[in-house]
């Protein structure tokens, strides 16, 4: 029976809520109505604060006023962006995702601003997000695949395809277990693979933790899958801020770990050994009482490490790290003094930079030449906390190595033997059949040639969690010539040539006292650009000729045309010279070619200030008039404007495009951009490049496979681990050399798709090639590279010798196993600025079995 006194109270409360509706009905219309008002007079910041009110009030209006809201959203965060106002930007994207959750479209779009702005892994964690939201999302796959690399680093299938390792792990970890260690903390677990391992040998207690999230999440899914959810505790934490009994219950009696990089401490194992020695594992062995038992005692797999290096030449780490060119296009570049990579070592170095880069050696182009013997750098005891102590504080360590090969000192390489216990051993080494790199320290003074006899006297640190090492000096004939830090003015360093080297001493002398030293940083590929000549005088030639023709086109008009300038514009994406190339081709003009000094106005839209005093610095030393380059980004406030015309009325006579990343990829909205040049050119005006021809061929390479996925049908050191890692699988490898990549040709070169920048309607977005197998194989792969078209008769590849591109491949979902002589249909698809290939057979003129090896069809057949 209801209570008498709550009678007139529901009704009050009844008679409230209805008078509430129908308040709330009305604001939500009337700010409906008004976000509408807002859209269409273009006033997208209150058109996206009514519909945000709205739509909180109203959520069943949501689906209905879905698309108008993404539209508000994308153009005022596009506002908000070009006014700089990110933190407004991110907080509506925040709260747009509040009120659409699982819509794809929004959050693939914060990923992008996210990747704008550098936030590359969470950016990263949005186009997964959407396109698990949906799977077939264009965008999102094409995001995603650009940036997965990032969410799990492409090193991790490699591990797990390294039988030999995860083996001898397995080893390691059983031996332990089984010897008395029953409780384990894997620290940097990735997959879960080394915490697996220790319960499978029975440890009682496993816990683990991993700093990455994506990491972390995969573990949860690959634990679960294996019935170890509920054996091992894993935590999403660095283990550094683990702490007992809040994250684990006890001290371990083991730590496994694989934290280790190239250059062995790059992943802090140093600091997180000192911290899991004072706060989460048990005291080690007192040898004293060689009777503890090991579960009362703490160890370490691994137990150590030996460090390993050799000095060599390499022209191919030497044209990424130092300028080798005193000339380009036309400019001499002396003016800018020396030129620096950021990945420098000095001993004495304040920064915290990473003093190392890492290469497979054995796959560099052009080899490497080795000038010292192989030297030990380093012994680590994992197991000896006052040692580990001691690395990061002790005295600088120096190492004599004597040249047994002449030649040009470009870097030293390191790589490391891991003791995991007292018989089992990995070795990174560049002459092992793993999956390591070895970390490259780049010698980047200018003098560096070394004689068989002289020593190089190398400094062996360890700061930063880096391990360090820096060539300081050479010892010749008794005499030591120490070699300053290229940032420090000159170098006392001796050349092989002692009269060459008077010379330079002299030309310094000279050049000095006029030119300010100066040094620049240069990142290692826009070093590499600056060293590939053969770009930079195609694009000379290319220009010069297309200044000529306006010129001479311009006269034939006698009108007063002749006296505008002709306008340039670089839209290069980070550093290029080809604006001042353009701007100096104006002045050097010579009577024959008709050009008139002055007569280019370049325009170059390189941002950062160094990149600009540099440019500002060439111009000066090769006699370009300082208004005759310009910097077009300080005068737009936001990207779109980067084509506006130079003035009212005036058109751009050329624009140079950027057309491929250095990674091998297609420059993201290449064609939107070029569609947007091609308004605003001239007539008779050019876009540089006009033409882009993707060359392609068939190859069979077991090393894309395994960096691609996890392989076989077998699981992994018995742990079900492939299906749920491959999700992370990516169709596009970047960053290839694909002259030491290891494969097996299985046809020749052929074009695969033309992408014209001068003329649209030449475009296409899919097209079929046939490509005849010259070797029987597996197709496993697909590499490409392009012939960058400057006008009609210059080209560039960017699979030259001197290219600073690199190559990408797109790797086949399954192998196709192909016989010489067939034909495969090649099915390319370039959608926005990604590409995608599916491969198939072509179809016999009869059944299967009429293959014959040796006869080869025509592509009719
Ligand atoms: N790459 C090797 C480096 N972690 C391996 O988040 C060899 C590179 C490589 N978690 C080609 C071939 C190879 N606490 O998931 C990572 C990382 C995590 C931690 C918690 C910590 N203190 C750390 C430190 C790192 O550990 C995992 C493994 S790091 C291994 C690095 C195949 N290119």
């Amino acid at each position: 029976m209801p209570n008498a006194n709550t009678r007139p109270k529901r009704t009050r409360r009844h008679r409230r809520t209805q008078r509430e509706d129908a308040a709330r009905n009305e604001l939500v219309s009337r700010s409906l109505e008004s976000a509408q008002q807002c859209l269409f007079s273009q006033d997208y910041g209150t058109a996206f604060v009514h519909y945000l009110l709205a739509l909180n009030l109203a959520p069943a209006l949501r689906d209905f006023a879905n698309e108008s809201f993404r539209f508000t959203l994308f153009k005022w965060a596009d506002e908000l962006d070009s006014l700089g106002r990110i933190q407004d930007l991110f907080d509506c994207y925040e709260q747009a995702m509040e009120l659409f959750p699982v819509d794809e479209v929004i959050v693939n779009s914060m990923g992008e601003h996210l990747f704008r702005m550098g936030f590359r892994d969470e950016a990263a964690g949005h186009f997964y997000k959407a396109l698990k939201l949906r799977p077939d999302f264009p965008e999102a796959k094409e995001n995603f695949y650009r940036v997965a690399n990032w969410l799990v680093e492409r090193w991790h299938f490699l591990m797990l395809n390294d039988h030999g390792r995860n083996h001898k792990y397995q080893l390691a970890i059983k031996k332990a277990v089984e010897g008395g260690c029953s409780s384990v903390l894997d620290i940097g677990t990735g997959t879960g693979i080394l915490g697996m391992c220790a319960k499978m040998a029975g440890a009682a207690e496993v816990y683990a933790c991993e700093l990455s999230k994506t990491m972390y999440e995969l573990a949860c899914e690959v634990l679960s899958a294996n019935g170890m959810a509920n054996s091992i505790k894993i935590v999403h934490l660095k283990s550094l801020d683990m702490e007992i009994p809040k994250d684990i219950p006890n001290r371990v009696s083991l730590v496994v770990t694989e934290t280790v990089d190239a250059g062995l401490f790059g992943e802090g194992i140093i600091e997180s050994l000192i911290h899991a020695w004072k706060h989460l594992l048990l005291p080690p062995p007192n040898f004293r009482e060689p009777l503890s038992s090991p579960s009362q005692t703490g160890r370490v797999i691994p137990a150590g490490a030996t460090v390993f290096g050799v000095a060599v030449q390499c022209r191919e780490i030497r044209r990424h790290h130092r300028l080798c060119v005193s000339s380009l296009g036309g400019l001499d570049l002396s003016a800018v003094g020396q030129i620096y990579s950021p990945v420098s070592c000095s001993a004495d170095t304040e920064d915290s930079t990473e003093p190392y880069t890492t290469e497979r050696l054995s796959r560099l182009r052009g080899g490497y030449l080795q000038l010292t013997q192989t030297f030990t750098a380093l012994n680590i005891d994992f197991n000896n906390v006052q040692e580990l102590e001691g690395l990061c504080s002790r005295e600088v360590m120096q190492l004599r190595l004597c040249v047994t090969q002449e030649g040009i000192l470009d870097a030293l390489a390191i790589w490391f033997q891991l003791h995991l216990d007292q018989d089992n051993h990995l070795s990174t080494g560049p002459q092992e059949d793993t999956c390591w790199e070895q970390a490259i320290y780049p010698v980047q003074s200018p003098f560096n040639t070394v004689k068989c006899g002289d020593e190089i006297l190398v400094e062996v640190s360890c700061k930063d969690s880096y391990l360090r090492l820096c060539c300081v000096a050479i010892v010749r004939d008794g005499h030591t010539f120490h070699m300053d830090n290229v940032t420090k003015g000159s170098s006392k360093i001796p050349n092989a040539n002692p009269e060459s080297e008077l010379c330079s001493a002299l030309a310094g002398l000279q050049t000095n006292q006029e030119k300010p030293s100066r040094a620049f940083m240069l990142e290692s590929t826009e070093i590499a650009l600056l060293n590939n000549t053969a770009y930079h005088n195609s694009f000379q030639r290319a220009m010069s000729k297309l200044l000529v023709t306006l010129t001479s086109t311009r006269r034939s008009q006698e009108s007063n045309t002749e006296l505008d300038p002709i306008y340039v514009l670089d839209v290069s994406e980070g550093f290029s010279v080809l604006s001042l190339m353009a701007a100096q081709l104006g002045f050097d003009s010579s009577e024959d070619n008709h050009i008139r000094p002055g007569l280019v106005q370049a325009y170059s839209s390189v941002e950062k200030e160094h990149h600009q005093t540099m440019l500002r610095l060439l111009a000066k030393e090769n006699g370009v008039l300082e208004s005759a380059l310009e910097f077009w980004l300080s005068h737009v406030e936001d990207d779109s404007a980067v084509f506006q015309r130079p003035s009212i009325e005036k058109l751009w006579s050329a624009i140079i495009l950027d057309c491929i990343e250095t990674c091998g990829l297609i420059r993201q909205k290449l064609l939107e951009k070029a569609t947007l040049a091609r308004c605003l050119l001239e007539d008779g005006g050019q876009i540089f490049p006009e033409r882009i021809v993707i060359h392609g061929m068939l190859v069979e390479s077991d090393t894309l496979l395994l960096e691609s996925a996890v392989q076989g049908t077998e699981p992994t050191l018995g742990f079900n681990i492939a299906p749920f890692i491959n999700q992370f699988t990516v169709p596009v490898h970047m960053f290839l050399d694909l002259s030491t990549l290891e494969c097996t040709h299985l046809s020749e070169p052929v074009e695969l798709f033309t992408l014209d920048l001068m003329n649209n309607t030449a475009n296409y977005t899919d097209k079929e090639v046939k490509v005849q197998v010259s070797t029987s194989g597996n197709l496993t792969a697909i590499p490409f590279w392009y012939q960058i078209h400057l006008d009609s008769e210059q080209s560039v590849s960017t699979y030259s010798e001197d290219s600073h591109w690199k190559q990408a491949a797109v790797v086949l979902q399954q192998p196709l196993a192909v016989s010489r002589g067939e034909w495969v249909r090649l099915s390319i698809r370039l959608h926005k600025s990604s590409i995608s290939i599916t491969a198939v057979k072509e179809e016999w003129l009869g059944a299967d079995d009429v293959i014959r090896e040796a006869e080869p069809l025509t592509s009719d057949s």
